[in-house]
């Protein structure tokens, strides 16, 4: 019998400020509506900063002009980014529709397809918030809960297979979703009725006065098909099939990728498994985990607060012990896991029920018309001619689904009209590519990642072609900085904004999502990332074993070996 018996390391006394802000906040009120009805003010205080998260807003400056305008004393210019809920990623046709029409009424013209599938609209003045937020609750969608500390938007797996292992999936996650939001009305009275702002007091019975400790996430998959990154969740749910019969449920927790450099108490972590659940019993088993974090989560530093370090603290068999108090029975050890699989769902695919559905690559899930790719005007021509379900991926991109055999070629056409490169024209390693939105809008960015994907992806094709590896499944993850929302750390080749113009460089994980990959260099020049990836990619090329993946092959040769490759060819590189 392991010592469950416990005590808590040692924390200050003194909480965050942020659980201060909650705890006064009349269950997440604070002052948002007053500030809201302050035509005068283009932006909220810290303490309705800190709370309009919950209500899925972020409040953000635009950084591309901030220093010229510092220079010339006047304010930066405030906008908000809007991040909607959608488990999943489902949309109906008429939802996606609205949702871009409401792009170009109160934000910046675009949608961004996130990496946990959903929607943010970027560029949001002040003074259309609450148009757009009450605009969306409209087509039975919201913002609550898709940020804050909070269960947030639940990922599962996104194929629309029409299945009965699918179907578990989308339905649970929609249900996960639902119950775990929080019970107050403050969204509502604000956003929604728009006229209640003082609202009364509800039970909050899972998340209590102050709610989590931190973000929660959750992602729901089968080993079949792991292309939430299931690991990189608190928690992460693995559904057990036999055959289209659902068998029962692991736990996994612990996963979580935050960190900052040079801050080793701060690290990523995947989810480690902790039990095995019957099918019935998931929702019970999922509330003890959620109040194991609430109630014993680090509410003293927000950079120690996610589940993962109170796991590494108190260790396994303390958490399920906890777990197994709070629903009141005990739970079978987890499943043995099979290896897992990552599918490829761009391009056409076959639902099971005679339709089809198509993958479009949308580059770091930007729908917006550049240039001559229109691909956001293509999106919509296809939505209000041919009615598609939509999903968003975790890969940040959009699946089309329920499309007949006779309408295929109608749809390709649509989108080559448009000038939208279809998933069959491009490298895999663009293919998979994801990078976070950085500059300008986010205001944590050390370095350029969207923006700079395009031209990192060039160089390092190149650089893969000259060894014949153009073809290569390689997974490229670009953030702008350590905090991992494209999630590099779980990649084959993770860059991470380390100072402006310069990426730490990883490499080493596998391209299923199961091994974290290893810091290989610390600061590498952004031209400099296809040249110092040029020696791994020789060598690799003619040391693989077999079909050995490139972030396998990493791994296996390990860090030093890695350093003296490229040392040979480039001396100077930081280390
Ligand atoms: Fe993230 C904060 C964007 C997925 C870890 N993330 C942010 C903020 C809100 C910046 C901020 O706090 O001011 C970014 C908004 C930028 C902008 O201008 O839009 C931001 N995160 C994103 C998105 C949009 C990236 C994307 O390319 O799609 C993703 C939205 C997901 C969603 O729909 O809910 C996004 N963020 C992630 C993921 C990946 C995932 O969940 O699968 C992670 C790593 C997993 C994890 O949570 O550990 C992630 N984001 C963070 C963190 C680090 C948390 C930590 O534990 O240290 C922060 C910073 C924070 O919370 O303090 C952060
Ligand atoms: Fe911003 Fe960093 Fe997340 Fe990129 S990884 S969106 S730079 S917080």
């Amino acid at each position: 019998m392991p010592d469950i018996s416990y005590s808590l390391p040692a924390r200050p006394a003194k909480l965050s400020k942020v659980e201060a802000i909650k705890e006064e906040s009349r269950q997440l009120r604070g002052a948002i509506a007053e500030t809201l009805g302050d035509s005068a003010a283009d932006k909220f205080e810290e303490s309705e900063v800190q709370l309009l998260k919950t209500h899925g807003i972020y409040q953000q400056f635009d950084r591309d002009t901030a220093t010229e305008r510092k220079q010339a004393g006047l304010e930066k210019e405030h906008q908000f980014m809007a991040r909607v809920r959608i488990p999943a990623g489902r949309l109906t046709a008429d939802q996606y529709l609205k949702l871009d029409g409401f792009a170009d009424d109160y934000a910046n013209g675009t949608l961004r397809i996130t990496t946990r599938q959903t929607f943010q609209f970027h560029g949001v003045l002040k003074g259309d918030l609450h148009e757009l937020i009450h605009a969306i609750s409209g087509e039975l969608l919201t913002t609550m809960a898709a940020c804050g500390d909070v269960v947030r938007n639940v990922t599962a797996t996104p194929a629309p297979i029409r299945d009965e292992v699918h179907a578990t999936l989308d339905r649970t996650a929609a249900l996960l979703s639902s119950v775990l939001l929080p019970r107050t009305t403050a969204y509502h009275d604000i956003w929604v009725d728009g006229e209640k702002v003082t609202g009364d007091a509800v039970e909050e019975p899972l998340y209590g006065a102050t709610y989590l400790p931190r973000k929660f996430k959750i992602g729901l998959a089968t080993p079949d098909d792991n292309s939430i990154d299931l690991f990189t969740n608190d928690l992460g749910v693995i559904a057990h099939f036999d055959g289209q019969r659902l068998e029962g449920w692991t736990l996994a927790v612990g996963g979580g990728l935050g960190m900052t450099h040079n801050k080793p108490k701060t690290y990523p972590r995947l989810a480690t498994p902790l039990l095995f659940v019957e099918p019935d019993g998931l929702l019970p088993a999922v509330e003890a985990v959620i109040k194991v974090q609430r109630d014993h989560g680090d509410r003293a530093d927000r950079k120690h607060a996610r589940l993962k370090y109170l796991l590494d603290e108190m260790g396994l068999p303390w958490f399920k012990a906890r777990v197994e108090e709070h629903a009141g029975r005990t739970y079978d050890p987890p499943r043995p896991l099979p290896r897992f699989r990552i599918v490829d769902h761009l391009g056409w695919h076959t639902q099971g029920d005679g339709k089809w559905y198509l993958g479009v690559p949308v580059p770091s899930g930007r729908v917006a018309d550049i240039g001559d790719s229109r691909i956001r005007a293509a999106l919509r021509t296809i939505v209000e001619t041919h009615q598609p379900s939509i999903v968003l991926t975790p890969a940040q991109d959009i699946l089309l689904a329920d499309i007949a055999e006779d309408a295929k070629e109608a749809v390709e056409k649509i989108l080559r009209d448009h000038g939208v490169t279809l998933a069959g024209d491009l490298s895999p390693l663009e293919r998979w590519a994801l990078a976070c939105p950085a500059l300008p809008t986010c205001g944590l960015a050390l370095t350029e990642a969207e923006r700079v994907r395009q031209p990192l992806v060039a160089g390092i094709l190149e650089r893969l072609t000259a060894y014949g590896l153009e073809r290569e499944t390689i997974s490229l993850r670009i953030t702008g900085c350590p905090n991992g929302c494209a999630r590099p750390y779980a990649g084959d080749i993770g860059l991470v904004g380390r100072m402006p113009g310069y990426y730490a460089l990883y490499v080493g994980g596998d391209f299923e999502g199961t091994r974290l990959n290893f810091r290989l260099l610390d600061k590498v020049g952004e031209s400099e990332v296809p040249t110092v990836l040029d020696p791994l990619f020789k060598a690799f090329s003619a040391e693989r074993q077999g079909p050995e993946g490139f972030g396998d092959w990493c791994g296996r040769m390990g860090p030093a070996h890695l350093a003296a490759l490229i040392d040979e060819t480039m001396p100077a590189v930081s280390i």
